[in-house]
């Protein structure tokens, strides 16, 4: 099951850039942060949290300013962008949207701008695999010459596209400047918007703004939605229809019926969700029940870096607690292309792409 999950072409719709730093580059990091600058960054704290199993939420948003901590200059995120994607890329996704949030640091010059360009840097820089990022530099994407179940020796090629976060702590004048920046850099393959950030702080009137807005240019939004109990607030959310939603942890039976009527899909982070404790264990998780009740949903990994996994991890989480087989594992990761947010084209070539997959195994 293990070695099908890893060779399994995968989709990965939820994946915070930051939070998905290899461990060994974070320590190697931190540790020249402490060497270089004294008091800057305290390192045996930052192995204490980093090797921890369990974070509560809010020690996980620690560990999230830590690494904001480490990671300051424009090339180390042009750097950890190119690690992010060539660990996607050997775990065999095919198609990934990595989110990010833009960073302002104007003590080294640093804009949002200047920020989503070095991430866009880093994608430049991948040698080891084939990225394509741009949209409609050609008239399809490269997955015509994938082969069709991905093994150790073949080239990888690997779709990126990206959406930048708003950060719950941002003003609304700050989130339209995220959403504006996300127009500009349409043609760069940016093609969504994702509310994100420590659920404990800041109101959704706040970024509603900037998140209609964006809705109004036609960029695709997702929602960072249920994390903590906050009933008003998930109602708001499901209210303003984002074409996904991520997490939906602490709904209740109002938003569980509003949610399946509105069949707005949801990215399920397993591990995320029970090393955080925000579901008491994987036998109860809300998959279960969605997954039965045929609602659309796609597998992510949150942060593989904070919590340790990779998206074939979490199939086979999901393929050993759900009693799921190969197949249908095959068909939930198919399934996820119908809630990308790049264009037809890119959609059409997956969808081509996925039925080869299945033909081939039957
Ligand atoms: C909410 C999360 C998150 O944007 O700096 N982030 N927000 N819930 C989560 N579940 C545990 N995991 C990550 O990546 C790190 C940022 O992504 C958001 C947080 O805002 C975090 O600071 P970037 O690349």
């Amino acid at each position: 099951m293990e070695e099908w999950c890893v060779s399994m072409p995968k989709i990965e719709l939820h994946a915070h850039l930051n939070g998905s730093i290899r461990l060994t580059t974070l320590l190697e990091l931190a540790k020249a942060l402490t060497e270089n600058q004294k008091g800057a960054v305290n390192i045996s704290q930052v192995e204490h949290v980093i090797m921890k199993h369990d974070l509560s939420l809010t020690e996980v948003f620690q560990l999230f300013d830590l690494i904001h901590n480490v990671i300051t200059d424009h090339n180390t995120v042009t750097r950890i962008t190119k690690e992010v994607i060539e660990d996607f890329a050997s775990d065999n996704v095919v198609y990934l949207e990595l989110r990010t949030t833009p960073k302002r640091n104007d003590s080294i010059g640093m804009s949002k701008r200047s920020y989503v360009d070095a991430v866009m840097e880093g994608l430049r820089s991948v040698s080891s695999v084939d990225v394509d990022f741009i949209p409609n530099t050609q008239d399809s994407t490269s997955l015509s010459n994938l082969p069709i179940i991905t093994n150790e020796n073949s080239r990888k090629i690997i779709i990126v596209r990206l959406i930048l976060s708003i950060d719950r702590r941002e003003t609304t004048e700050a989130a339209m400047e995220t959403v504006k920046l996300a127009l500009e850099m349409r043609h760069l393959g940016v093609v969504g918007i994702d509310l994100s950030g420590n659920p404990k702080t800041g109101e959704w009137t706040t970024y509603l703004p900037a998140l209609k807005f964006a809705r109004e240019q036609g960029l695709s939004v997702t929602l960072h939605c249920g994390e903590i109990r906050n009933s008003k607030e998930i109602k708001n959310m499901l209210e303003f229809h984002p074409q996904r939603i991520g997490h939906a942890c602490f709904f209740e039976d109002e938003h569980w019926i509003k949610l399946k009527s509105s069949k707005i899909p949801v990215e399920i982070c397993l591990t995320s969700n029970i090393r955080t404790f925000s579901v008491a264990s994987i036998e109860v998780h809300h998959f279960a029940c969605l997954y039965k009740a045929k609602h659309p949903l796609v597998l992510c990994t949150d942060d593989t870096g904070v919590f340790s996994t990779r998206l074939s991890k979490e199939y086979k989480l999901a393929a050993n607690s759900f009693g799921l087989g190969r197949w249908e594992m095959l068909e939930l990761s198919r399934n996820a292309v119908e809630y990308i947010f790049a264009d037809n084209g890119v959609k059409n070539d997956l969808r081509i792409f996925f039925n080869s997959v299945a033909n081939n195994m039957e």
